[in-house]
């Protein structure tokens, strides 16, 4: 065997294991919500109450880039112009094949849609990323009945 031809094959092995890691540390992972999901948000008032779905379908959630990598998530929505939903989609890639993500959900109640007013949260255990649809809610735990309920399930699209 020639030297040529066996530097030619080290490179070649080299090349071969070093492929997969390397595309997997510049690959870009890309959430979005499957057709179907929707954040149905309920503005306790003392008459009827307002109550507003907001389809999801499709949404882009965001992304992030490399392996073991994670980050946050965030869209929010307001119904009754005075209950606000914020939703984080914490995100981590454990490795090559897949991510998880834990949802957190902050109800805010008050004046505007732009009010602070924290008045309820939910955090959900840790899930994988592709499972089927699950209901996650949350409720105005300081002041009335506000409530809020998140129907989702979650796309992951990696590019390279
Ligand atoms: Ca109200
Ligand atoms: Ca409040």
């Amino acid at each position: 065997m020639n030297r040529k031809f066996l530097a030619a094959l080290v490179a070649g092995a080299v090349g071969l294991f070093a492929a997969p890691a390397a595309q997997a540390a510049s690959a870009t992972h890309h959430f979005y919500a499957e057709p179907g999901s929707y954040l149905t948000i309920v503005d306790d008032e003392w008459g009827d109450d307002v109550v507003e779905k907001f389809e999801l379908s499709n949404l882009y959630l965001g992304n992030f880039s490399g392996v073991t990598n994670s980050t946050t998530l965030t869209f929010s929505r307001c119904a009754g112009g005075e209950v606000k939903v914020v939703v984080h989609l914490l995100m981590s890639n454990w490795n090559t094949t897949y991510t998880t993500v834990r949802y957190w959900l902050d109800l805010y109640e008050g004046i505007t849609c732009a009010t602070n007013d924290w008045d309820g949260w939910y955090q959900s255990g840790l899930r994988q990323v592709g499972m089927p649809f699950e209901n996650f809610s949350v409720k105005n735990i300081e002041e009335g009945g506000d409530s809020a309920v998140l129907h989702i399930k979650l796309r992951e699209k990696v590019t390279i």
